[in-house]
């Protein structure tokens, strides 16, 4: 890390020797022994354990190196030698360590002892886990007699199949459905746009579609940061001379180019790969009009088809007609729209979208990739459902080599849905839980994320459990979130390492470590292995390889039973104490919950590759009430509905990740492939708004929210830095940005916080002098 802010231009392709580099650094850096880089050998292998960082596909047959620059990164993140002692703690008192920032805190390393915030010396103290878990049962017990509703059970996308599964039943023994996940910031806007569209709430694309795919669309999506493993088969369809289409209103590296670290021969000719082959540099928000744009222009193309004798139809019209409903009113309303609108609405050229319809015409089967660039706007549903309409009108679902690839984020969020962590009674099983454990499972809603976030501001909410994750940093509405949080009576963080959410906390409040997923899990029957549900519905086992942190750490399966015995009654049908000797036993009771999902569940995961879970569009079977897949209308071109109508000084920011982090674990204030070093207070903006505000390069500004409900939002102390991005759009770091998004401010119909196109306004903090400017 450099000591002073500097900004270069990367002329370099995404992966090749800088990233052979960055791991070797990373591994010196956090002091992990020559094991680790054995461990690293391990990694995404059926005989290993999966990966900590993304969620993406892990291939049956892996590379020799089966991880990316950022999952070693991860990798070394987890296994550092650094540790965080409750001598650390006695030192510090929480209020001094609120001032440290997001990369100090996790810096320190792993976390070792179980604590208990102390009161009159505001420091977390060593407990033992029997006294930790007799407390907190005591106090979940007093606040159930009050509300059993009070309480919210968290989760971060990172536990295992296992764990996650006794999770949900803690919190529905309890009393109630409160189970947000991190899903419910990231790809929930994917889990209700799709049932809807194409009958499953996930993506319909596997690994080997992409060797069969003959044109691949990215909206919104940065595999070179934040799934790398996908630039290999990307790589391979380049070669195969696949068309690449990106919308993005960044270039990123990542879809540019791509050097193959792993591959020595392109090592020594560094003959980069060009990714995208036609670049799309949409509007913030510009998606919906921008592929309304090609749909149009596919639509006027194939009315030309059936207009001229002998000429091939342009869409799908079997496929149209056999399995799908609603496309006459779609096409009227694509029809309707004018070019005008599409034009300033997308930033882009009518040209292109024609050219990109081209594209998408002459392929026999396309893939559509998408990520947070979708999922994170006002219109966040509608968004994932225009990607489900284009895909429709061409026949791409069920068909080999096409499909839609929502890429998820945490390494087991997919999978924790798929075992219950979900707030809405209705997609949980609770009439087969209730039978096999013998209990009334709640029926009321639960609380989402925002839902917890309105509960703590309003009261309502008591006590949280934070099972991995940094929930407060994460939220929208930092500061009126952080004031209210210090109000809860109780606050459980279950924790590899030290966040800012664990410094702000309730009345009682403890911090329990446990066990990362690489380090060897010994239970009563041995050392165990969990599951895991990669981003394309496959279920693989991963077995830890590396001796824990510490002795005292304990595996976050036995904390959740830990937890659940000193709270609930006891329950012959609940084997708490079984499940955590053998976690196998575990898998059989997610077997006899989800027969279909899991069937020989402890035989078939560990096979090469796992295996897929049911995914009936896949089949060309429409689980939707009718029986069809739907298009769906979008409600106009403009994914912003109720913010104020855009004055020229209100700009679009974008909350992005860099490439030295992973979510709210800063690695370092680096963005290697942004060229940006030293710092993440900054604010990309392009340089005509820059003149148009009188702003210069390097100028430090306060952005505001410009949302009118009373409130004032403010990030102070960001750099103004020129970046090639459209006019009205601006890009700053997430979390550092958080504080300016009003929790209301989230995606229709799925409350995913709109962290893509937060309105803001900007104010001169100060000049930069001749010595300051780069
Ligand atoms: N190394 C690393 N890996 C990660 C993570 C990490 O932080 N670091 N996080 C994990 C998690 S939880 C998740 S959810 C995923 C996130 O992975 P992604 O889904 O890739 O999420 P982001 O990087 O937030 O944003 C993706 C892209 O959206 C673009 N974008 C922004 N606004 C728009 C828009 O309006 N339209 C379009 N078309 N594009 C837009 C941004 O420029 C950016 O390139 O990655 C996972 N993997
Ligand atoms: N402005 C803005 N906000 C966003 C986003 C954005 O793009 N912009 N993205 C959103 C998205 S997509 C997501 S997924 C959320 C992420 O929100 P979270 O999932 O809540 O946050 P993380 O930063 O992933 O959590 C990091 C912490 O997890 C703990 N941890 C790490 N490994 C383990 C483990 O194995 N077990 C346990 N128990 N704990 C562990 C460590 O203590 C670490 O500090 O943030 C959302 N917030
Ligand atoms: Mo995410």
């Amino acid at each position: 890390m450099s000591d002073s802010p500097s900004f270069e231009p990367n002329t370099h392709p995404a992966g090749g020797w800088g990233s052979i580099k960055a791991v070797g650094t990373y591994l010196l850096r956090e002091g992990v022994p020559l094991a680790g880089t054995h461990a690293l050998l391990k990694q995404n292998k059926s005989d290993g354990f999966a990966c900590v960082s993304c969620a993406w596909a892990k291939p049956a047959q892996p590379h020799t190196a089966e991880f990316c620059e950022n999952g070693a990164k991860a990798t070394a993140w987890e296994l550092t030698r650094k540790r965080m002692p409750a001598a650390f703690f006695a030192e510090h008192t929480l209020t001094e360590l609120e001032g440290w920032s997001d990369h100090a805190l996790e810096a320190g390393g792993r976390l070792t002892v179980p604590m208990r915030w102390d009161a009159a010396t505001d420091r977390y103290l060593e407990v033992s886990w029997d006294d930790a878990f007799a407390d907190i049962g005591a106090e979940l017990r007093a606040l159930r007699a009050q509300d059993p509703a009070s309480v919210v059970f968290y989760a971060s996308g990172r536990a295992s199949l296992e764990t996650s599964y006794m999770y949900q039943l803690l919190a529905r023994l309890y009393g109630n459905n409160n189970l947000p996940d991190s899903s419910n910031m990231c790809h929930e806007s994917t889990s209700v746009a799709l049932p809807q569209t194409i009958g499953v709430p996930v993506g319909t694309v596997t690994l080997d579609d992409f060797e069969q795919a003959d044109a691949i669309f990215f909206f919104g999506q940065n595999p070179g940061v934040n799934s790398p493993r996908m630039l290999h088969p990307l790589q391979n369809a380049r070669k195969r001379g696949v068309p690449i289409v990106t919308f993005n209103p960044l270039r990123e590296p990542g879809l540019v180019s791509f050097a193959n670290p792993q591959s020595p021969v392109e090592m020594l000719t560094p003959a980069e790969t060009a990714i995208s082959t036609q670049y799309l540099q949409v509007k913030i928000a510009g998606d919906i009009a921008a592929i309304s744009g090609m749909c149009k222009a596919l639509i006027a193309a194939d009315d030309a088809a059936q207009a001229t004798a002998g000429a091939a139809r342009v869409l799908d019209a079997a496929f149209i007609a056999e399995h799908t409903r609603g496309f006459d009113e779609f096409a009227a309303a694509m029809r309707a729209t004018g070019w005008e609108a599409i034009e300033r609405e997308s930033g882009l050229a009518r040209s292109d979208l024609e050219a990109a319809a081209r594209t998408f015409a002459q392929a026999r089967a396309v893939i559509c990739v998408y990520g947070m660039g979708l999922t994170q706007h006002r219109q966040g549903v509608q968004n994932v459902q225009m990607v489900s309409n284009l895909l429709l009108m061409g026949g791409h679902i069920g068909r080999p080599g096409a499909g839609i690839c929502p890429v998820r984020g945490h390494s087991n969020v997919q999978g924790q849905r798929t075992v219950g962590i979900t707030e809405k009674p209705e997609l949980a099983p609770l009439d087969q839980l209730a039978a096999l454990y013998d209990f009334e499972p709640p029926r009321k809603k639960g609380m989402n994320t925002v839902e917890t976030c309105t509960g703590v501001l309003d009261g309502s909410v008591r006590g949280f459990i934070g099972l991995g994750g940094n929930f407060v940093r994460a939220v929208p509405e930092t500061e009126a979130i952080e004031a209210a949080w210090r109000k809860l009576r109780l606050t459980v963080q279950i924790a590899t390492k030290l966040n800012r959410s664990h410094l702000i906390h309730g009345e009682v409040a403890y911090l329990l470590p446990c066990l990362g997923r690489i380090e060897i899990d010994t239970q009563a029957s041995g050392e165990q292995t969990v599951a895991v549900e990669d981003s394309t519905g496959f279920m693989h086992a991963s077995k830890g390889v590396a001796d824990p942190a510490a002795a005292t750490l304990r595996s976050e399966a036995a904390i959740i039973a830990g937890m659940a015995q000193a709270t609930l009654p006891p329950n012959p049908k609940v084997p708490w104490h079984a499940w955590v000797g053998d976690y196998a036993k575990v898998r059989d009771a997610i077997e006899a919950t989800w027969p279909e999902i899991f069937r020989d569940f402890n035989a078939r995961f560990r096979q090469p590759g796992g295996f897929q879970r049911p995914i009936p569009a896949r089949e060309r079977v429409w689980k939707t009430p009718s029986g069809k897949a739907h298009f769906i209308v979008p409600d106009g071109l403009d994914e912003n509905p109720d913010t104020p109508a855009h004055g020229s000084d209100v700009l679009r920011l974008m909350t992005m990740r860099s490439d030295d982090q992973f979510n709210t674990t800063i690695y370092s204030l680096d963005d290697r492939f942004r060229g940006i070093y030293g710092t993440r207070q900054v604010l990309l903006m392009n340089t005509a708004d820059m003149a148009r505000l009188g702003l210069a390069e390097g100028a430090m500004v306060t952005a505001t929210t410009a949302v009118d409900d009373g409130q004032h939002r403010a990030v102070a102390g960001l750099r103004v830095t020129p970046y090639d991005i459209p006019p009205g759009c601006v890009a700053g770091y997430y979390p550092e940005c958080n504080p300016l998004m009003p929790l209301a401010h989230h995606a229709l119909h799925s409350q995913v916080p709109a962290a893509k196109s937060i309105p803001v306004r900007l104010h001169l903090d100060s000049i930069p002098t001749e010595a300051q400017r780069p």
